[in-house]
Parts: C-alpha cells; sequence; structure tokens
C-alpha cells in the first residue's frame, strides 16, 4: 500500500450517522484518503447490501474500501483490504485468506512486531485519546508513547486512533505516523467536508 492512504483514514458504520451514505459520499468528496467499513449492527443481506454500496461510493471516487473484522466479506466483495483486531481472526489467518491491504490493530511494541511478522501493510495504534465510539477501547495511550512505538517500527505505515480531533490532530501528526483515523469528529460533524478538510490541512 502508499502510505499516503492513511493520511486521512476515515471509519463509520450504520449507527455512527443517521444518513452514513450521504455522509460517506460527502467524506469522499472532501478528500478522505480511505474508508473502512465498521458495521456493528446490521446482519445478513442489509449488511452486505449496506457494505455494497459504501464499497461503490469508495470506486467512483478511486479510495481504498476496506472492511472491518470481517475477512470473509473482504473476500467475497474483493475490498481493498481488511482490518483485523487482536480479538478478530487471527491475522496470519487473514493474511493466508486475503491477497489485498491488511491491516491490524496494535497497542505496544510487541503487538505491532507481530502484526510485521504476520504480514500486516500498515497497523491501527490506539486509542490515543478517549473515545466514545468503541465501548471496550483499551486505556488511552497518548502521543509519547505513540511516538515511541512509530520510532521503534520507522518502516511500517502507521495510523493513528481514537478521540483524534481538530484540537489534537496537530500533536498527532507531529508524532511521525502516517495518518489520523477517525469516526466520530467526522460522521458527527454538521458540516462533513469542512471537517474532512480541516484533517487534511
Ligand atoms: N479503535 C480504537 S479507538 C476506536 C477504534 C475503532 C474508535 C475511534 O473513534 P473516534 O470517534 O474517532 O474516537
Ligand atoms: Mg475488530
Amino acid at each position: 500500500m502508499k502510505r499516503e492512504q492513511l493520511r486521512t483514514y476515515f471509519i463509520m458504520g450504520s449507527t455512527d450517522a443517521s444518513a452514513p451514505l450521504d455522509v460517506l459520499e460527502q467524506a469522499l468528496a472532501a478528500g478522505v484518503t480511505l474508508f473502512q467499513f465498521r458495521e456493528k449492527q446490521l446482519t445478513g443481506a442489509a449488511y452486505e447490501q449496506f457494505a455494497r454500496d459504501c464499497q461503490a461510493r469508495c470506486k467512483q471516487y478511486g479510495v481504498p474500501f476496506i472492511v472491518n473484522d470481517d475477512v470473509a466479506l473482504a473476500v467475497k466483495l474483493q475490498a481493498d483490504g481488511v482490518h483485523v483486531g487482536q480479538s478478530d481472526m487471527a491475522a496470519t489467518a487473514a493474511r493466508a485468506l486475503f491477497d489485498g491491504i491488511l491491516g491490524v490493530s496494535a497497542h505496544n511494541e510487541a503487538e505491532i512486531a507481530k502484526a510485521i511478522a504476520d504480514g500486516a501493510d500498515y497497523v491501527g495504534i490506539g486509542p490515543i485519546f478517549a473515545t466514545t465510539s468503541k465501548p471496550d477501547a483499551e486505556v488511552p495511550c497518548g502521543v509519547e508513547k505513540l511516538q515511541a512505538m512509530h520510532e521503534a517500527f520507522p518502516a511500517l505505515p502507521k495510523v493513528a486512533i481514537g478521540g483524534i480531533s481538530h484540537a489534537n490532530v496537530e500533536a498527532v501528526r507531529a508524532t511521525g505516523v502516517d495518518g489520523v483515523a477517525v469516526i466520530s469528529a467526522i460522521a458527527g460533524a454538521k458540516d462533513v467536508a469542512s471537517a474532512v478538510k480541516a484533517f487534511n490541512l
């Protein structure tokens, strides 16, 4: 993958916005560099259709479409990528089933080293700050710890996640990581386009 694709990494599912497909369209038009489909509520045909609708919009804008958690869906839809957490399918198994971009969530140096060995193309590190978008998120690590993890693995593409807002994005970018992954500060914004543009400054 290209590291620049991680710059403004937008994540959303149907519970993160009242009109999610409209929000996605606005976010893509305003310049998000990657989209992760993270759906925690819909199931069955509605789940798959929502994923396909998101994927079609990403294709229109030439933005990579990454599926969270669900490797089988990523394979079925020929998504550009899949992202797995520490308690999802093991990264080695995901790598064996799926050829595209593989992202892995990591919270410390040991998990980052394992993700690299397992074939991850990038890691998502966080939460950096407190978040209301993931009830089971771990304790926030802060920007100093993030910078230390970046410096320990400089060659590995990385995106920071968790509680990232316009108020703290500069401090996060200053660590040297490739990008910021954001749910609420974009999906919940009154003006989605302005919110995205402010992250891209
Ligand atoms: N993983 C770690 S924190 C988080 C995820 C999925 C939620 C990020 O959402 P927000 O609203 O940008 O804090
Ligand atoms: Mg997960």
